[in-house]
C-alpha cells in the first residue's frame, strides 16, 4: 500500500512543507527526487500527494484508459461563477463541454493551421526586431519582459484578433494586469486554509473586479466579430470557434464557453511560450557552438527573408531542436497531475488504491541517465535531434503533459518560437555582458529572473 511509498518524515500539521523550498520549488523536488527515488509521497496543506518521475512507473500513468488529468490548484482555485465554462485546461475529461471544444479546437491548433497564422505571427515578430534595431548602444534588453510581450501579442492576435501593442508600452496592457493579479490571488489560494480564503474579502473583490473586466473585454471582442456577420474573417481560433461545429453531438460552442477559452489560451499561451525563449537564449548565449550552428542554419534558411514563410520556419530544425532541449532541462510547465479511475499497480510493484493524486514531476523524468545519457545534466541539442527522438519512446519525454489532455497549443508554441529565435538570430549579435548566472523564478510557470543582456545588430547584416 502507500505506507510503504518512501518519503521525507511528515511533521505533525505542517507535513512536509519544510522540505520544499518556496522560492525553489523545483530544485526541492528535483533533491527529493535524486534521494528518494521515482515515487515519493509528500504531505501537504492539501492532502497527501505522489511525486513521480521513474521512466517505468511514467509508463503506467499515461495510460489514459486507466488514468485521467486530475483536474487542481492554480487555476482551478478561480472558479467562474455558477452556469459560467471554464475553458479546456481547467475542466474535467468527463465534462460534455471539454470533449466538445477539444474536438472543436483539434483542427484550428494542428500543424496545418500554422500556415495561416504565420503572417500574424510575423507581424509581432517583426515589432521585437524593430524595437531591439532601434536601441542606442549600451541598453540593455530584459529578455522575459519583452519575451511576454511577444507571446501575449501573438496569441491575443492569432487568437481574436486583438492587439495589446506590448511592444508600445512601458507597463503592461491593464487586460494583462487583471489576468496577472487573478493569476497570483489562484497561486496564493494554493496555500490557505478555506477559512483564510473566504475572510481575505478584499481579494475576493479585486478578483471578481478583474474577472468582470476579462470577461467584458473579451465579449465586447465576440460580439463586434459576431455583428460582422458575413463579412468577418473567421480565420484564427475565435472564427474556428464562433463557426466550428462538434462532429460528435452536432453542437458548436455556446458564448460563454468560447469567453473561456479565449481567457485560457491567454494564460496558457503566453508565460510559457516567453519561459521557452527566455531559456533558450540564456542556454544559447552560455554554449556559443550551439549559438553559431543555429545561427548558421538561420543564415541558411532564412537569409536576408524580412518575412519568413511557413515552409522556411519548418526547415529551421536546430532552432527547433534547440527549443526541444531547453524543453526537456526546463519544461516550464515542470509538472502534471493525475489519478487512477480505480485501483492500481504501477511499474508492477506500487499498489495505489482508485482516486489517489499523483504527480508526474518533468524536470527529474527528463534528467534520468539511462534515457539521455550521462551527460543528462548538460543543455546540448544533439539530445533531442530528430533521430533519437523518433526512437524515444513518448511516455520519457513529456514537456507538453500526455494523452488525451496534452497541450493543445503545442504546434502553436513551438512554431511561434521558433520563427522568433530564428528572427532573432538573423540580425542580432547577443551580448552577455553581466555574465548573468542562472535564477529560476516560479509562479505558475517558470522564467529565469533579471535576465538583461545587450544585443547588437550584426555588422555582416546590417
Ligand atoms: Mn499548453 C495544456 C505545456 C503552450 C494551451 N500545456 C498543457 C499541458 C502542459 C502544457 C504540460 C498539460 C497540463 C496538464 O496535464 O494538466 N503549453 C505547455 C508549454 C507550452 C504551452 C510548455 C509552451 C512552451 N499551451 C501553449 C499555448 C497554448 C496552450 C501556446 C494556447 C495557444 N495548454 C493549452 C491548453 C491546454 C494546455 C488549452 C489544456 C488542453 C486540454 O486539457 O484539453
Amino acid at each position: 500500500g502507500l505506507d510503504e511509498i518512501p518519503g521525507p518524515r511528515a511533521l505533525p500539521l505542517l507535513g512536509n512543507i519544510r522540505d520544499i523550498d518556496l522560492a525553489a520549488p523545483i530544485d526541492s523536488l528535483l533533491r527529493l527526487a535524486r534521494e528518494y527515488g521515482p515515487i515519493y509521497k509528500l504531505s501537504t496543506p492539501t492532502g497527501d500527494r505522489l511525486v513521480v518521475s521513474g521512466p517505468e512507473l511514467v509508463a503506467d500513468l499515461v495510460d489514459d484508459a486507466r488514468f485521467d488529468k486530475l483536474v487542481t490548484g492554480g487555476l482551478s482555485e478561480l472558479k467562474p461563477r455558477s452556469g459560467e465554462s471554464v475553458g479546456l485546461f481547467s475542466s474535467k475529461t468527463q465534462d460534455p463541454l471539454w470533449q466538445r471544444a477539444h474536438s472543436i479546437l483539434m483542427a484550428p491548433f494542428s500543424l496545418q493551421a500554422m500556415r495561416g497564422y504565420t503572417p500574424m505571427m510575423v507581424d509581432i515578430a517583426e515589432q521585437l526586431v524593430e524595437k531591439w534595431t532601434r536601441l542606442n548602444p549600451g541598453e540593455e534588453v530584459d529578455i522575459p519582459a519583452d519575451m511576454t510581450r511577444l507571446t501575449l501579442d501573438t496569441i491575443a492576435l492569432c487568437g481574436f484578433g486583438y492587439r495589446f501593442n506590448s511592444f508600445y508600452r512601458d507597463t503592461p496592457h491593464p487586460f494583462v494586469e487583471a489576468m496577472m493579479r487573478m493569476l497570483a490571488e489562484a497561486q496564493a489560494r494554493t496555500t490557505q486554509l478555506p477559512i483564510q480564503t473566504r475572510l481575505r474579502i478584499r481579494a475576493q473583490r479585486q478578483l471578481d473586479e478583474d474577472r468582470d473586466f476579462l470577461n467584458a473585454l473579451v465579449d465586447r471582442v465576440i460580439a463586434e466579430r459576431r455583428a460582422q456577420g458575413d463579412a468577418a474573417d473567421n480565420t484564427d481560433l475565435l472564427g474556428r470557434m464562433l463557426t466550428g461545429v462538434d462532429k460528435a453531438s452536432g453542437e458548436g460552442l455556446p458564448d460563454h464557453n468560447i469567453r473561456a477559452q479565449c481567457i485560457t489560451f491567454l494564460v496558457a499561451g503566453h508565460e510559457t511560450t516567453s519561459g521557452l525563449l527566455s531559456f533558450a537564449l540564456y542556454y544559447l548565449l552560455k554554449n556559443p557552438r550551439y549559438l553559431e550552428r543555429a545561427r548558421a542554419e538561420a543564415d541558411e534558411i532564412l537569409g536576408t527573408t524580412a518575412q519568413p514563410t511557413f515552409d522556411q520556419v519548418q526547415r529551421l530544425r536546430y532552432v527547433r531542436q534547440v527549443l526541444q532541449e531547453t524543453l526537456r532541462l526546463r519544461p516550464t510547465v515542470p509538472a502534471f497531475n493525475r489519478y487512477p479511475y480505480r485501483d492500481e499497480v504501477i511499474g508492477g510493484r506500487w499498489a495505489l488504491p482508485a482516486h489517489t493524486s499523483i504527480t508526474v514531476f518533468t524536470p527529474a523524468l527528463h534528467r534520468d541517465p539511462s534515457v539521455w545519457g550521462a551527460d543528462a545534466e548538460e543543455f546540448n541539442p544533439d539530445h533531442t535531434a530528430a533521430e533519437r527522438m523518433a526512437d524515444l519512446p513518448p511516455h520519457l519525454y513529456l514537456p507538453f503533459g500526455t494523452g488525451q489532455r496534452a497541450c493543445i497549443g503545442r504546434q502553436f508554441a513551438l512554431q511561434e518560437a521558433t520563427l522568433a529565435l530564428g528572427m532573432l538570430l538573423q540580425r542580432f549579435q547577443l551580448v552577455d555582458h553581466l555574465d548573468y548566472q542562472l535564477h529560476v523564478k516560479q509562479a505558475l510557470t517558470v522564467k529565469p529572473e533579471d535576465f538583461r543582456i545587450q544585443v547588437l545588430l550584426r555588422p555582416d547584416v546590417r
